[in-house]
């Protein structure tokens, strides 16, 4: 009978399959372990009549001997493959290597780049500032008047738990709060540079501004501006117009022409908004500039004799000229846009047309 079964387990212990090493470890916990298949038959040794058991005994230890011989064998097989195989068994390490997909620059800041560009080769270098702002910087030091429309909370965005302002004064009522803003354009900076820096001033001011506006195809509540400013003794209106002059056939071509529109600004008098040769129909008149042949790009003006004395200048001593663009505007213009939210929605079948351009 324990022949048999010896016989038996012979068979299993050669067909056993030791290819992993989860299978190598069930074969060792099932025929070789202390509760295994081969104790269970010693065990039975004693069942084995006397006269029979030392020839019953001697197959038994040798299958336990093939049995162990196949668990060492397959063991040290198995770790001979692991030492020299892939950690990602079934790939190509021959293989050329993947480049990283890089993106694009984004149309904005490649138009800003222009912009800058242009304006920096006739001396205008480049001014930056706060985005979170205070009223002085954003409206009272550029002349708007306490009731302006723009200061209110419909336009502005103000910066909740912004108010800081105290007194000082001890049994001195609380001054009215002053809340922080986003800058709704980027004059702040020119205040700042005004305020701080020794004249001549002649800067370029990039950068994002923010107005309480619905999004659409024409608004957004987030925009891009480069402003500009030019502060010395005896600046005129000539000087503004030979500089954007300059800078629309720069940016546009020679063949785009400009015009000047009498306007207001708080900030600016006399002012103007910069029209240019419509770059659809070339003046013709078409559906983009309302068959006017002219499209708007910004405004500008000579900086206000009040804002002069805001920021410490001697207004009887020196002029100058300022202006604003709005970049999503020139970009829309110049590349055929026709929707503002493309800019913000990062679909990559849109960012990828422009960098190839320039
Ligand atoms: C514009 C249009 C006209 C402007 C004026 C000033 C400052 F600080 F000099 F007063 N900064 N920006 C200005 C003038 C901005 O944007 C449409």
């Amino acid at each position: 009978m324990l022949l048999d079964s010896i016989a038996a387990l012979s068979a299993e212990i050669n067909a056993a399959d030791l290819a992993t090493p989860a299978q190598l470890d069930a074969f060792r916990i099932a025929y070789l372990g202390r509760k295994g298949r081969l104790a269970d038959l010693f065990d039975q040794l004693k069942t084995v009549p006397a006269d029979e058991r030392r020839a019953v005994g001697q197959q038994l230890n040798a299958l336990k001997q093939a049995a162990q011989t196949r668990h060492d064998a397959a063991h040290a097989a198995l770790e001979a493959t692991a030492a020299t195989s892939p950690a990602h068994p079934g790939f190509d390490y021959t293989l050329p290597p993947v480049p990283h997909a890089l993106g694009t620059r984004h149309p904005l800041m490649l138009v800003r780049e222009e912009m800058l560009r242009i304006f920096g080769r006739i001396g205008f270098a480049v001014a930056e500032g706060p985005e979170i702002e205070d009223d002085w910087h954003n409206f009272t030091a550029l002349n708007f008047p306490d009731n302006h429309p723009a200061r209110d909370m419909q336009d502005t965005f103000f910066v909740e738990g912004g108010g800081m302002v105290s007194s000082g004064l001890a049994g001195q009522p609380e001054a009215p709060k002053q809340p922080y803003l986003l800058r709704t354009h980027t004059s702040t900076v020119q205040v700042r540079v005004m305020e701080n820096e020794p004249l001549p001033i002649r800067r370029v001011m990039p950068g994002r501004v923010y107005r309480n506006e619905a999004i659409s195809a024409r608004a957004h509540m987030m925009f891009h501006q480069v402003e500009g400013i030019f502060i010395d003794e005896g600046v005129s209106f000539a000087d503004l117009k030979q500089t954007v002059y300059y800078f629309v056939k720069e940016l546009f071509g020679a063949d785009i022409d400009i015009r000047f529109r009498p306007s207001f600004f708080p900030f600016t008098e006399p002012s103007a908004e910069i029209d240019i040769t419509c770059l659809i129909c070339k003046g013709a008149g078409c559906n983009i500039c309302k068959y006017s042949g002219w499209v708007e790009i910004g405004g500008c003006g000579m900086v206000d004799p009040a804002v002069l004395e805001n920021v410490k200048i001697d207004p009887e001593k020196y002029s100058g000229y300022a202006w604003g663009m709005g970049i999503e505007r020139i970009a829309m213009l110049k590349y055929q846009i026709k929707d503002l939210r493309l800019f913000t929605e990062n679909d990559m079948r849109f960012l990828r047309q422009f960098e190839s351009l320039i």
